[in-house]
């Protein structure tokens, strides 16, 4: 199972770290190491002149080593950081000299090139393609299609759940809006007067659609104008914010011509429709056009002259998007000292509230910290039920996702009354991350309390998840979108690419008795959360034969002529300890990709992170599975490249042992193992099929990396000297 942990997201960095921190170190190494050698272009790569190294001083340049009369294809390939190679210093000459490929560590991933809003910045990679041309080394692409490393932000915003569109309005209504709301229900009224009245000891019924900007209830009166005989007794009208039915009898108590609508003490827009009014028993409507759908409003309808809200026919407004309040932190305090960390201002809490008391300066505390409050985006609501001695101004209350330049901020205003309240705040668009909640009185004077902060998300309830075809459908855009941005930017001088990086499951049984695909379902849950595994979208099939036909199409239409070569490549295929069964998945998983006759996966990549092991049992048995990977990828029949080979070494104890701590023995037994791996490369796989082979470490991984952090994965050492490794290397090259 190390294997696996070796093989997580901190997969790349390292080259990074490597070159990034050698740099200095070679430069000096560089003044005092300087040997005459004009065969090679880059002199620092002598080793050290001591006992048993001088041999390595006789060899040549690593890719004088390549028999390029019987391998015309193969391609000597180096890792390295794209910026180190762009900036045409030490690791660019050592690449130019040595090698014939290379391999971008982190450039040419979707995270690098994508950002949160979708964005595709390939500066980097234009400024590589034009390097590599100048220095004449072809670029191994890496890489298209992979799960690590992408921009999960932004690929899960394309899939996030889609609200749907407010309610439509049906034909017209009749729409009464007022200014404000009054003391009595009569100082706002609309009157309709029937054309034949509701006769006394007779029972009718009553109904209405209608809504309303805010809820509210309004009686419903009777009269005959100037009769004295109002008839208060009717149910009320009760109004929500969506369309609803209202309906009742009622019995009269006299004869009754006019209606009188009473909403006096309501403020905003009421719509009114589909209003029915009959006698029990009868289908007569006794209101003329009550559906509003017949011409102008009847006159019948009309208002106290001296009332001054408006009425009339409108369309009808459809019913808005239901929110719903999800709670997501409640934090309340325990008496003691301040709880946070504290910027200059140390409420205690008492009584459990955080007890402020002014102190005269301009003062801030935390209140809830961004260790305890990790929010999605989306728009939130807090809650903060707080004290006060007296009615306040000036106090803010921030939300921020960090401290640099590029943090969120939102601030708002705490409105302070005297005494016990609970305050709402709207905090709208919250980016997401880890937000600190900040509490400043600044300098106002009122002694304040505060009980509890609680979070809420406001989530409409017109939200509905993508359908998974839905969901295929935007990432299969998304994928296309990013391949035809890479390609366009290397402009056809990529040739050669993996096309789908680790697709292949270390474990688990898909069926027909091989491993699956990685995926969501079969990672630790920290993977599922950092990763994105498009293949859970796309499909186990078609998630491959997607990148494989975009790669195809975008590679021709942005000037891509030469035969282009797509190789899916994983890690773990020598492996021993399931018999090679991860190499054998993959070539079955790829007689299943071209199985729809249409795609074609021209090479596989077997990465090769590997170990020399102290044990000779062990040793033997990781040898034999490496001859038998090399046997099952000849099989094949298709292209082979070893595309990111390293070596660490392991003592009987099963340790990875440190550059610091090994031996000449040990270093020399590295060297022979590498010369067995590219000797066998050779010896096994047809020439035809032979690829490459790609060095994914130039020098010894510095201690605080985070590959292989301290291990001596390099063909030199940390100052640039040849190691043992490059002899092996090199012999096994010349089929030593
Ligand atoms: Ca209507």
């Amino acid at each position: 199972m190390i294997r696996f942990l070796i093989k997580k997201s901190i997969y790349m960095k390292h080259t990074k770290n490597i070159l990034g921190t050698m740099l200095l170190t070679a430069a000096a190494v560089a003044v005092t190491s300087c040997v005459d050698d004009s065969k090679l272009l880059f002199a620092f790569e002598k080793p050290a002149s001591i006992a048993g190294m001088e041999y390595l001083n006789e060899y040549d340049a690593l890719k004088t080593y390549v028999n390029s009369s019987a391998n015309p294809n193969f391609k000597l390939g180096i890792a390295l950081t794209a910026d180190d190679y762009i900036a045409g210093g030490l690791v660019t000459r050592l690449a130019n000299s040595n090698f014939q490929e290379m391999t971008a560590g982190n450039a040419m991933k979707y995270a690098s090139c994508v950002a949160d809003d979708g964005t595709m910045n390939f500066g980097t990679v234009e400024k590589f393609v034009a390097a590599a041309k100048a220095g004449g080394l072809t670029i191994y692409g890496h890489t298209l299609a992979w799960h690590a490393q992408q921009n999960n932000k932004y690929l899960n915003s394309l899939i996030k759940d889609k609200e749907l569109p407010p309610s439509q309005g049906v034909g017209n209504c009749l729409h009464i809006k007022t200014s404000e709301a009054k003391t009595n229900p009569w100082d706002w009224q609309i009157l309709y007067d029937l054309a034949s009245p509701l006769l006394a000891g007779k029972t009718y019924s009553f109904s209405m659609r209608t809504k309303a900007s805010a809820a509210t209830t309004f009686p419903l009166w009777i009269e005959t104008p100037n009769a004295g005989n109002t008839n208060y007794g009717l149910p009320q009208i009760s109004v929500g914010t969506t369309w609803s039915v209202i309906s009742f009898e009622f019995t009269s108590s006299s004869d009754c011509s006019r209606l009188l609508f009473s909403f006096g003490k309501f403020g905003g827009d009421l719509y009114f429709d589909d209003i029915v009014l009959v006698e029990k028993g009868d289908s007569h409507n006794m209101f003329s056009n009550g559906t509003f759908e017949e011409g102008d409003l009847p006159s019948k309808w009309s208002k106290p002259g001296w009332h001054s809200y408006t009425y009339g026919i409108e369309p009808s407004p459809g019913d808005a998007a239901a929110e719903v309040e999800q709670e997501k932190k409640v934090r309340t305090y325990q008496d003691g000292p301040f709880p946070f960390y504290a910027m200059g201002c140390e409420p205690p809490v008492v009584d459990g509230y955080i007890h402020f008391v002014p102190t005269g300066s301009w003062s801030q505390f935390f209140i809830l910290p961004s260790s305890e409050n990790t929010l999605e985006e989306g728009n939130y609501v807090l809650y903060l039920d707080i004290k006060s001695s007296k009615d306040a101004s000036g106090v803010q209350l921030t939300m921020q996702n960090g401290w640099g330049g590029t943090a969120q901020q939102i601030t708002v205003t705490v409105p302070i009354k005297e005494g016990n309240h609970i305050v709402k705040l709207n905090l709208p668009n919250v980016a997401g991350g880890n937000y600190d909640v900040i509490f400043k009185p600044q300098t106002t004077d009122a002694i304040l309390d505060i009980k509890s902060v609680k979070i809420y998300k406001v989530v409409k309830l017109n939200s509905i998840p993508l359908t998974p075809a839905e969901k295929k459908d935007t990432l299969t855009w998304a994928m296309n979108n990013w391949i035809n941005g890479m390609m366009k930017a290397t402009g056809g001088y990529v040739t050669a690419w993996d096309v789908v990086n680790e697709a292949i499951a270390g474990g688990g049984d898909d069926g027909e008795g091989f491993y699956p695909l990685q995926s969501a379902t079969n990672v630790s849950a920290d993977d599922a959360k950092n990763n994105f595994y498009w293949q859970d979208y796309l499909g186990s099939e078609d998630y491959v034969r997607i990148a494989v036909a975009a790669a195809r199409k975008h590679y021709a239409e942005n000037g891509g002529t030469n035969p282009l070569r797509l190789f899916v490549n994983d890690y773990n295929l020598e492996s021993d300890w399931d018999d090679n069964k991860k190499v054998k998945s993959l070539v079955h998983w790829i007689e299943k990709w071209e199985a729809d006759g249409v795609t074609k996966i021209d090479g596989i990549g077997t990465q090769m992170h590997v170990s020399c092991h102290a044990n000779s049992e062990t040793q033997k048995g990781k040898e034999d599975h490496v001859v038998k990977m090399f046997e099952i990828l000849a099989e094949s029949g298709k292209l082979v490249k070893i595309t990111e080979l390293d070596m660490g070494y392991v003592d009987e104890e099963g340790n990875s042992v440190k550059t610091a701590d090994m031996t000449e023995a040990q270093h020399k037994a590295m060297s022979e193992y590498y010369k067995f791996i590219v000797k066998k490369y050779f010896e096994i796989i047809p020439a035809a099929q032979q690829y490459g082979i790609t060095q994914w470490c130039i020098t010894d991984s510095p201690t605080g990396s985070g590959w292989r952090g301290g291990e001596p994965v390099g063909l030199w050492d940390a100052n640039y000297n040849r190691k043992h490794t490059y002899a092996g290397f090199a012999d096994g090259l010349a089929g030593k």
